[in-house]
């Protein structure tokens, strides 16, 4: 038997992590013979609902789940952990701003962040999902500071997989057929999905698709406002699809990207593009399958496709003059 490797999951009690624990329990994402000790993190209100969902966890009597452990605090909740996903934070709630929402939430991602940093293991890896996540990705990894820039990633592969699907239904293809789709810029409504350095079955986009104003509008807003359409139809935010993002995010960082292919994640700039090093930006990225990830250099995004990015990489630098104090 390997050694296990420690996975700590904030918000483990919510709507993500119902559908995330079980699939990390099972093998799917660290693997077939890779036992895992969780470490599951909630507030204390969030307790007695944890509870009940380690007793379902223990009745799956999953063979490679080694321990769990369920707690509110922080620094237990990090100890040794080789991969943290940061799942849990404050939904923003009627009347609320988002610079309010980045305060509250941006407080949380400090104590998280340091308490990382004073337990987890040498080779941590922390994948931010609670939202505004790249900013909350940010504030976490300037206040761990001795932790590499490199092992720091924010969650758009679900904007990926959302982008995918949308183009293969329009096209008529499977998702499978669809490679190199990016997005670019912030997990938010401002994010750009870019269409023109997609392929299908290895030709441009155009070919399946000519009708350019649909990729420029309706594709672009039904991408960006995906999420508020789940919302509306289910009266519950997205949870499954997200936490099969999460899956995909760490198993596109564990497993070497095919030469024909990159995959979307938000990580610390290194100054591609022109975006201020440090931002945590969603590029199109490569892993050779170490747990990092580089920035896929020399796509050209067009014109139409460069304003759109630097829309929401303004965005990312709004958010980070609003939480300016959170950052040491
Ligand atoms: P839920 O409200 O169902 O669950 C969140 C859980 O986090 C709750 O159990 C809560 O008690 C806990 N929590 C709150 N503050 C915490 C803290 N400081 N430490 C530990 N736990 C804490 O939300 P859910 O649907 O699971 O969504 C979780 C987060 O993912 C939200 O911020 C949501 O906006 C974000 N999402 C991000 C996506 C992405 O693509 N990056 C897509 C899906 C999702 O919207």
């Amino acid at each position: 038997m390997k050694k296990p490797l420690v996975v700590s999951v904030t918000g483990a009690a919510g709507q993500i992590g119902y559908s995330l624990l079980p699939r990390i329990a099972s093998g799917q994402v660290f693997g077939p013979d890779q036992p895992v000790s969780l470490r599951l993190i909630e507030i204390e209100p969030g307790m007695k609902a944890l509870a009940g969902v380690v007793m379902e966890l223990n009745d799956c009597a999953f063979p490679l789940l080694e321990s769990i452990e369920a707690t509110s605090d922080l620094d237990a909740g990090f100890d040794g952990a080789n991969w943290a996903l940061l799942v849990g934070s404050v939904p923003r709630k009627a009347g609320m701003e988002r610079k309010d929402l980045l305060g509250i939430n941006g407080k949380i991602f400090i104590g998280q962040g340091q308490a990382i940093e004073r337990n987890a293991s040498d080779d941590i890896r922390v994948l931010v999902v609670g939202n505004p996540c790249n900013t909350n990705c940010l504030i976490a990894m300037n206040n761990a500071r001795s932790i590499p820039a490199d092992r720091w990633f924010a969650m758009t592969r679900l904007d990926e997989n959302r982008a995918k699907s949308a183009l293969a239904e329009k096209a008529g293809v499977h998702n499978r057929d669809i490679t190199k789709l990016a997005i670019w810029g912030n997990h938010s409504s401002t994010l750009y999905p870019d269409f023109e350095n997609a392929l299908i079955n290895g030709d441009p986009v155009s070919k399946f698709i000519p009708e350019r104003a649909w990729l420029e509008g309706d594709f672009i807003k039904n991408v960006q406002q995906r999420g508020a359409a789940i919302i509306a139809a289910r009266g519950l935010s997205s949870a499954k699809s997200a936490a099969h993002a999460a899956i995909e995010t760490v198993q596109a960082l564990r497993e070497a990207t095919p030469a024909d292919d990159w995959h979307s994640v938000a990580l610390a700039s290194d100054g591609s593009y022109g975006v201020e090093k440090g931002l945590i930006c969603s590029f199109p990225t490569r892993s050779k399958g170490d747990g990092s990830a580089s920035i896929v250099q020399g796509v050209d995004l067009g014109e139409f496709g460069q304003a759109k990015f630097q829309l929401s990489v303004n965005e990312l630098l709004e958010e980070k003059a609003m939480v300016s104090e959170l950052l040491p």
